[in-house]
């Protein structure tokens, strides 16, 4: 029997990945607390408390309705002591002392500053911070050496720190989708992560890559991005080549998400419409950071783009797996493991009590290796 809960007549399944969770719900203002303190405890490389904080989240927004009293909490999953202490201080006070000292402390503005540099994680920015360093205007002052991505990341940051929205993800598939068909032809590319869960806005847009003919996707992205470079459309670009190869565990048991696709971290130069002057249309903004201050707009936007290539055997692993988000791919790897002993990552999924070893070397994916793979249908549960 798989752990459920039941609460207000309702069962609410203790597995992240087997409930539904809508954008838009009824208790924003606890939600965005315990993500602040989920976020933090990423600060400080508290994992176990972060994901703990994120999983309480999760479940106040898979409720009906909005959380008024601790008894409307009384028998829901993964809300451990600290969480209902939050939620009762809110419910109580309108905030929560905690939340607003960790929101105000220096050391969580300087890692959200820091960590916002495209280039830079946790493990830099807690480096430079016992440096002394604050915002990333003091990188300069303190003469920090950047690697080519922070050196992007920093001449881009105003435009990075905007928020991407669905009309700009919905110009790049195009630009991309021409690229890549330019270089290929039958070539598919299919928008993933926060957009394909139907979010109106993300911090960068996510593209799979595949081609029906299984074989025909490898050394794709070089000339794809070669494609865009020719036509300036690229700020900065670093691909990554696929470790099928390399792979000695298979699939990965980690918890972490890195997967061994070949891939691109690129920034785009996204040109913007030019709208015509008339009315109330406005014009595109002009990012101060990239402008001499003539107060002329580029006409142009840079946005953080990953490209992601798969051979067409793991296409439907690669496209659950890139759509996300975060919690929801831990949670379903949890529960695959747990309640029904199988392995999952965003290559393929095996049963795990008949593979003890993982396929041979240099797989071409989960077809043809005699292990045991289910069809995605069983998994995706009510
Ligand atoms: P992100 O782009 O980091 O996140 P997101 O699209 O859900 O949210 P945002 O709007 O902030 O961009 O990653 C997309 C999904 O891809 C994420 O849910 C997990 C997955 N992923 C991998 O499988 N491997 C990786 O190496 C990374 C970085 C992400
Ligand atoms: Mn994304
Ligand atoms: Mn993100
Ligand atoms: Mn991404």
């Amino acid at each position: 029997p798989e752990p459920s809960t039941q609460s207000a007549g309702n069962t609410m399944d203790s597995y992240a990945c087997r409930r539904r969770t809508p954008l838009q719900h009824h208790n924003m203002v606890l939600t965005d607390a315990l993500q602040l303190l989920s976020e933090n405890a990423e600060f400080c490389e508290n994992e176990g408390r972060s994901v703990a904080f994120k999983r309480a989240s999760a479940v106040l927004k898979a409720l009906q309705g909005p959380v008024c009293s601790l008894e409307d909490l009384r028998g829901l999953p993964c809300l451990g002591e600290h969480s209902r202490r939050v939620i009762k201080e809110i419910l109580e006070d309108g905030v929560s002392s905690e939340v607003e000292c960790t929101q105000q402390s220096e050391k969580y503005q300087a890692m959200k500053a820091l960590t916002g540099i495209f280039g830079v994680g946790v493990k830099t920015a807690q480096l430079w911070f016992w440096e002394g360093i604050r915002r990333p205007a003091d990188l300069q002052t303190f003469g920090k050496k950047l690697n080519r991505a922070q050196a992007a990341g920093m001449l881009y940051y105003e435009d990075l720190s905007t928020p991407v929205t669905r009309a700009e993800a919905d110009l790049l598939q195009g630009i991309v989708g021409e690229a890549v068909g330019a270089v290929l032809p039958g070539a598919r590319i299919t928008l993933t992560g926060g957009f394909r869960r139907g979010k109106q806005t993300g911090h960068d847009v996510d593209f799979l890559i595949t081609h029906p003919e299984e074989g025909r996707e490898e050394e794709l992205l070089p000339k794809v991005i070669g494609w865009l470079e020719t036509r300036d459309l690229l700020l900065y670009q670093k691909i990554h080549k696929n470790s099928y190869l390399e792979a000695k565990e298979w699939p990965a048991r980690s918890a972490s998400n890195m997967d061994r696709f070949e891939r691109c971290f690129t920034i785009f130069k996204l040109m913007l419409p030019r709208v015509a002057p008339q009315g109330s249309t406005q014009a595109p903004r002009a990012p101060e950071a990239q402008e001499g201050g003539t107060g002329e707009s580029p006409g142009w936007k840079a946005v953080r783009v990953d490209l992601v290539v798969t051979p067409i055997s793991q296409y439907a692993f690669a496209l659950l797996g890139w759509t996300g988000s975060q919690l929801f791919e831990r949670e379903l790897r949890r529960w695959a493991g747990q309640e029904k002993s199988m392995s999952l990552s965003s290559h393929a999924l095996f049963d795990s009590t008949r593979v003890r070893d993982g396929p041979p070397r240099a797989p071409t994916g989960p077809k043809g290796h005699g292990l045991s793979v289910l069809h995605l249908e069983s998994l995706t549960g009510p």
